[in-house]
C-alpha cells in the first residue's frame, strides 16, 4: 500500500462521522504548522460538506448503516510531506457486530461486506479508536459500559501490531467536562489516566497502560444548545457557529503519523527500488554472462573448433612424422648399433705372401695316404665379439670356416683346403664376412 490510510472506528454514536467533518474542514486551509488536507475528488468534498452543512444548520446526520463505510480522500501535507491519504468512517454497528463475539475471526463464514470491514480496517496504517465518554461516565448503564468495553477491548488485542499508529479519542467531551473534572480530576492533570483506571479497566491495563497508545479528548462540537423539536420533545443540536476543542493536538498527533507513515512508505518504496534495481543489475550481469557464453560458444564452434580441429590434424601428422622419424633413427640406431656390434672383420695381413701354409700328412694305418694343405690367415678383429667367416676359393673351390673372435682379438685362422700338391696352386684372396 502506498497511501498512508487511516480508519476512524468506534460503536455507534461515538462520533465518528461528526469528527471526520469537522476535522477535514477545519484543515482545509493550512494551519500555521502547515497542516492542510485537500479533499481529492467530489465524493469526499460533498460528503464532508453535506456533513458540515447539516452541523452548521443545528442538525447531527444520521447514524452511517451498518454495512456502509466511507472512504474518503485527501491531499495531505505536513512538514514538508505530501502524500494521498485515505480516511475511512465505518459503522459502529459493524464495529459491534464482528467483535462482540469475536465472529471477525470466521472470515471465511463473514458477508462480503463484513470481510471488506474487517480487511479495510486492519489493512489500515493509522487506527482512531473513538470512545463516547457518555458510554462510560456517570448515567452511563453498566451492561452496555461492559458490552462496550468488550468491544473495545476484543478491536484493539485484534490490531495491535509493532508498526500500527493508534489513538484512543475520547469524544463528547464538551457534555462531560464538568462531571469529568469533579469525580477524576482534570484530564490534563492525569485525570484521563484515572478515568481510564475507573471505568475502563480492561482496556486500560490490557492495552492503554503498556502499549503505546496515544489519548486524546476532543470535542467536535464544542458547542451545543437545547432545542425543541416539532413533536414537542427536546433535543441537544450544535449550536450555529460552534467550535471545536483538542482538535489541534490530534491534528497533530495524526499529522506526524502520516509523516512517519510516509517516511515508512518511501523507505519501503526505496528498498525495493533498491531490490528491482539489484535484481536488473543481477539480471543484466546474467545476460551478459548469457551472451558472454554465447559468443564465446560460437566462437569456439565456428573458429576454435575448425582451427582446433585442424591443428589436431597437423598435431597428428607432426606427431606421427616424429614417432616415424623416431623408429626410423631408432631402426637406423639398433642397424648401426647391430653393426657395431657385429664383429668388423679386418684381415691384419692381406698380402697372401703373409699367410702360412702346411701340409699335412692325413696318415693311416701304415702309411701317408693324403696330403692337406692347410692355409693359416691373420685375422684381427677390430669390432665387437663374433663369428667371422673366413672363406677363399682355392682352384674353383669354395672354402669357409666360422670362427669366435673376441672383441679386438686377432689370431690366426686355419682353413683346410684340401689336397694339394703345392700351396702354390692355392689362388684367390680369403674373404672375411660375417655369418
Ligand atoms: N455534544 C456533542 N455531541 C456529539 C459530538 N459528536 C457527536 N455527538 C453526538 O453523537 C452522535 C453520533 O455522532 P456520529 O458522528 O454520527 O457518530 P458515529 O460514530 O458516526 O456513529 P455511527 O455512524 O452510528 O457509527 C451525534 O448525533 C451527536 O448526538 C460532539 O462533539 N459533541
Ligand atoms: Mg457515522
Amino acid at each position: 500500500m502506498d497511501t498512508p490510510q487511516i480508519a476512524l472506528i468506534g460503536t455507534e454514536g461515538s462520533g465518528k462521522t461528526v469528527l471526520t467533518a469537522v476535522l477535514a474542514k477545519r484543515f482545509s486551509i493550512a494551519t500555521p504548522d502547515g497542516l492542510l488536507l485537500n479533499p481529492r475528488g467530489a465524493k469526499t468534498m460533498k460528503y464532508i460538506e453535506y456533513v458540515w452543512n447539516e452541523l452548521q444548520n443545528g442538525r447531527w446526520v444520521p447514524s452511517t448503516p451498518a454495512g456502509q463505510m466511507f472512504e474518503l480522500k485527501w491531499t495531505f501535507q505536513y512538514k514538508g510531506k505530501s502524500s494521498e491519504m485515505r480516511i475511512v468512517d465505518t459503522a459502529g454497528q459493524d464495529l459491534r457486530k464482528l467483535y462482540s463475539d469475536e465472529g471477525y475471526k470466521d472470515i471465511a463464514n463473514l458477508s462480503e461486506q463484513d470481510k471488506k470491514f474487517v480487511e479495510y480496517v486492519h489493512n489500515s496504517d493509522i487506527l482512531i479508536v473513538l470512545v463516547n465518554l457518555g458510554d462510560f461516565i456517570g448515567v452511563a448503564e453498566v451492561g452496555r459500559k461492559i458490552e462496550n468495553q468488550a468491544v473495545l477491548k476484543e478491536f484493539l488485542e485484534s490490531v495491535q501490531n509493532e508498526r500500527r499508529q493508534i489513538a484512543v479519542v475520547f469524544t463528547q467531551y464538551d457534555l462531560y467536562a464538568p462531571v469529568i473534572a469533579q469525580q477524576y480530576g482534570s484530564f490534563e492533570d492525569g485525570g484521563i489516566d484515572i478515568f481510564f483506571q475507573q471505568e475502563l479497566p480492561y482496556l486500560y491495563s490490557g492495552h492503554i497502560q503498556c502499549k503505546e497508545i496515544a489519548l486524546f479528548l476532543v470535542a467536535a462540537i464544542n458547542q451545543t444548545e437545547i432545542r425543541t423539536r416539532s413533536d414537542g420533545k427536546t433535543e441537544r443540536v450544535p449550536k450555529r457557529g460552534f467550535t471545536s476543542a483538542g482538535l489541534d493536538d490530534l491534528a497533530e498527533w495524526i499529522g506526524n503519523a502520516v509523516v512517519g507513515e510516509i517516511q515508512h512508505i518511501e523507505a519501503e518504496n526505496a528498498r525495493l527500488q533498491e531490490e528491482i534495481e539489484a535484481a536488473r543489475k543481477g539480471d543484466e550481469r546474467r545476460k551478459w554472462w548469457a551472451n558472454a557464453l554465447e559468443t564465446a560458444e560460437a566462437l569456439f564452434n565456428n573458429v576454435v573448433k575448425p582451427v582446433a580441429t585442424r591443428l589436431l590434424y597437423i598435431v597428428i601428422v607432426i606427431v606421427i612424422v616424429i614417432v616415424c622419424r623416431f623408429v626410423i633413427e631408432a631402426i637406423e640406431a639398433e642397424h648401426q648399433r647391430q653393426l657395431t656390434l657385429r664383429p668388423y672383420p679386418v684381415l691384419i695381413q692381406n698380402d697372401e705372401t703373409k699367410w702360412s701354409w702346411e701340409y699335412k700328412c692325413n696318415k693311416g694305418i701304415f702309411d701317408c695316404w693324403e696330403h692337406i694343405a692347410c692355409a693359416y690367415i691373420p685375422v684381427w678383429n677390430e669390432g665387437a665379439a663374433g663369428n667371422i667367416r673366413v672363406s677363399f676359393t682355392v682352384q674353383g673351390k669354395t672354402m669357409y670356416k666360422d670362427v669366435f673372435f673376441n672383441k679386438g682379438e686377432s689370431k690366426w685362422v686355419e682353413v683346410y683346403v684340401g689336397d694339394l700338391p703345392n700351396h702354390d696352386e692355392a689362388g684367390g684372396r680369403p674373404k672375411l664376412s660375417v655369418p
